[in-house]
């Protein structure tokens, strides 16, 4: 459990390399989706406090004075002090967890800078994971698998992948719905020269043992004006189209006002028909895309007002499309995104004006923020639908990468209905689901966790 309140954070301020977090975390890796790379300073943030869900254990005061007892206190007395540590210990964890959390899942592997995980959907038990150089590998979902278990389906580290930024590499996978007759896998990551972001689609063999290297048909290149902020995630939606998210650009504070400008695929989330190509383009716009008749607006645009969407994910049930907009120098958001919904970026950030922004009615607030007190690179996370934690059936889980917290909540359509802190695990780079619906965590560090009973 978590005995110790979490330092304030400073707030996220962007400079070269990105390296001035609070020392609170200078040790740590920075973020795959936080820290611009080569924006200018633009202050701390106010870091306005935002209290815990979970009160304040009182062990630790109970720990100090049982420390502080003077010699007198004889073996029966400290027996009777320990079983009423524990007894305490054990009533603070149900408060905390209720019971379950994140555990290490594979004790014999470690990954290289893990951004994603997921399975494939194709009856087998497999987890993929991409790594952020350019790998993307797989193992049999058994806890005891080793090393020597996890195959490279595809490496592209070597050059077609861009890393020289921070948040620049391999930042998405997705497989598409008939993958299990059609072998297709789409990619989305960074590349040079230009600088952009691309989606492809690549081919697994039959056996889906490998992604076939010759195999890749790219789809849409979009131009990055900046190192950070490129959003990165892919899932196919209920309506079997492809979602994309990407940042607003980069540097910080919006600089070249992406957010609001319907003309550029930037700080938007996308919605594309990849089995529909159309009008000389490798794919087609859904007949009902918001924007299709709007003026100037480009018509792959389903969402925007995103400073930087780096996960979002589907409720696999009720369709619901949750996503984690990373903030700039206060908040961190969850929201709900709709059918040609404004998401506020960059006049708002949170509930709150961005640099004297002014909220016009079709704004969309988010369900929930973050202070930096609690977050500082929100990581969007899944919609529990498994089988191991009744109690959490329908509760988004998601995390900060910075402050490793996690959350549950629960929205009715209106209003948040629960709301608490469940655990920590460090570097949340990404959530993922096994095909039985179970939550993963991978960790930048290297490690995947799940969520199971405790
Ligand atoms: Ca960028
Ligand atoms: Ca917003």
């Amino acid at each position: 459990m978590n005995k110790r309140k979490n330092p304030p954070l400073r707030g996220l301020r962007d400079g070269v390399g990105g390296s001035d977090y609070d020392p609170f975390i200078t040790s740590l890796e920075l973020p795959p989706n936080a820290v611009p790379e080569e924006a200018a300073d633009e202050g701390a943030g106010s870091g306005a406090a935002m209290s815990f869900a979970v009160p304040p254990c009182p062990v630790i005061c109970f720990v100090c004075i049982v420390n502080q007892s003077p010699p007198r206190y004889n073996a029966a007395m400290k027996t009777i002090t320990t079983i009423l540590v524990c007894s305490l210990l054990s009533a603070c964890s149900a408060i905390y967890a209720e019971g379950y959390g994140f555990s290490v899942a594979f004790k014999n592997l470690s990954f290289e800078r893990p951004v994603l995980i997921t399975a494939a959907p194709d009856g087998t038990d497999r987890l993929f994971v991409i790594e952020q150089a350019g790998r993307v590998l797989w193992f049999e979902n058994r806890p005891e698998v080793t090393g020597a278990d996890v195959h490279v389906a595809l490496d592209i580290s070597g050059g077609k992948v861009r890393r020289k930024g921070n948040e620049e590499g391999l930042l998405g996978l997705a497989f598409h719905p008939d993958f299990a007759n059609n072998r297709y896998v789409f990619l989305h990551y960074s590349a040079s020269e230009p600088r952009r972001n691309v989606l492809s689609r690549w081919t697994m063999d039959p056996d889906a043992n490998v992604i076939r290297p010759d195999s890749e048909q790219v789809i849409l290149e979009v131009e990055q004006p900046f190192g950070n902020h490129n959003g990165g995630d892919i899932h196919f939606g209920p309506d079997g189209f492809l979602y994309i998210t990407l940042g607003d650009g980069g540097a910080g504070g919006d600089p070249h006002e992406n957010g609001q400008n319907l003309s550029t695929l930037l700080a938007a989330m996308l919605r594309i028909d990849v089995d529909h190509p159309q009008d000389g383009k490798p794919y087609g716009i859904p007949a009902d895309n918001p924007f299709i008749h709007t003026q100037n607006a480009r018509p792959e645009i389903y969402a925007y007002g995103l400073r930087n969407v780096w996960r979002f994910s589907f409720d696999s049930e009720t369709g619901t499309l949750w996503a984690g907009d990373v903030g700039q120098n206060a908040k961190e958001e969850i929201d709900i995104i709709t059918a040609g919904g404004n998401y506020g970026w960059n006049p708002r950030e949170g509930f709150s004006p961005y640099n004297g922004g002014t909220k016009t009615p079709d704004m969309i607030d988010p369900i929930v923020e973050h202070g930096r007190n609690e977050a500082a690179s929100i990581t969007g996370g899944y919609v529990y639908h498994g089988n191991a934690l009744p109690q959490l059936q329908g509760a988004y889980i998601y995390g900060d990468y910075v402050t490793g917290l996690i959350w549950q909540l629960r929205y009715d359509g209106t209003q948040v209905t629960e709301h608490q802190q469940i655990d920590k695990v460090p570097e949340i780079a990404s959530f993922g689901v096994d095909t039985h619906g179970e939550i993963y965590i991978c960790s930048l560090r290297g490690k995947i966790y799940k969520l199971a009973p405790k």
